[in-house]
């Protein structure tokens, strides 16, 4: 008999994502979630936070790069980087193939998140003793308010807005963000996807949008989260930023996943859902 673990959510009720595992590697209650790693027939090693699929190792670079290239590329020079969330070093690690960076901030709420990381996907922990790297196990608003530092790229490596990430999902959150970007400073935020969680996409657009005049949301195919994808939402003050194109040169040879026609493509979305990029 094979062992499947399946990820509910009233955000998409009556659906389910099912994927085979061969062993439960680790159960344990951090003081803020269950984390949880399985060994996949298919996936490799995936880990799990409150019954949430966070990443697995077979298609966690699609979701990392996407996160982070738009909005490294799109800006002409990124020195200074802020990740919220991201405890599994994923975004990190992609963070620093851009040789322009000096300074990463990583908050992460839950310190059990990175040694889970470390032991079972320590391909992503790569860059995360890297010493342009500064780790700070805190809350993110509480992180930023207390901050007065400002950075070129903001990244929100959030769960689901249900539960512990609600907060990053709403409009004082980008308000106190916006005061901490740089002229051209851009924000990049996991976004739900337009398919099945319509309105999350919106709610967070609207977040954003009361801050930010020029915002794009971006799609990216990731196989292990349900409805098969997940957005992004990318937003700067600067009006004359493109948001869809790199800003520079980039080495294909670092990336699986990102290309300059992937991140303007990633933007064209079916009719059905073009209100979402409105
Ligand atoms: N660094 C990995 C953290 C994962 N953050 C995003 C998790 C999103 C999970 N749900 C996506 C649902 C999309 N249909």
């Amino acid at each position: 008999m094979s062992e499947w673990f399946s990820e509910h959510c009233p955000m998409w009720d009556g659906m389910a994502l099912s994927v085979e595992i061969t062993q439960k590697l680790l159960e344990q209650h951090s003081k803020f979630q269950k984390i949880e790693v399985f060994q996949t027939k298919t996936y490799g090693n995936m880990l799990v936070l409150d019954g949430k699929i966070q990443c697995t190792e077979r298609d966690e670079f699609a979701y990392h790069e996407m996160l982070v290239h738009p909005a490294l590329y799109a800006h002409p020079n990124p020195k200074s980087v802020l990740v919220i969330g991201g405890g599994d070093g994923g975004c990190v690690r992609e963070i620093l193939k851009h040789l322009s960076v000096e300074h990463v901030d990583l908050c992460e709420i839950d310190e059990a998140v990175s040694e889970v990381a470390y032991q079972f996907l320590p391909h992503m922990m790569v860059g995360m003793k890297d010493p342009r790297v500064h780790l700070h196990y805190a809350d993110g608003i509480d992180f930023i308010r207390q901050s007065a530092q400002k950075y070129d790229v903001i990244i929100i490596d959030s769960s689901d807005p249900i539960g512990p990430a609600e907060v990053l999902f709403g409009a004082p959150f980008y308000g106190e963000l916006s005061t901490h970007l740089t002229p051209h400073g851009i924000t990049a935020a996991q976004s739900e996807f337009f398919f099945i969680h319509q309105p999350a996409v919106k709610a967070l657009r609207s977040a954003i949008k009361t801050h930010f005049e020029n915002y794009q949301y971006l799609f990216v195919h990731v196989p292990s989260y349900p409805g098969g994808g997940v957005g992004v939402a990318l937003a700067t003050h600067d009006q004359a930023l493109n948001l869809l194109a790199p800003s520079r040169a980039i080495d294909i040879a670092n990336h699986r996943y990102y290309t300059p026609e992937i991140h303007a493509a990633a933007a064209v979305l079916p009719a059905f859902a073009r209100e979402v990029n409105a």
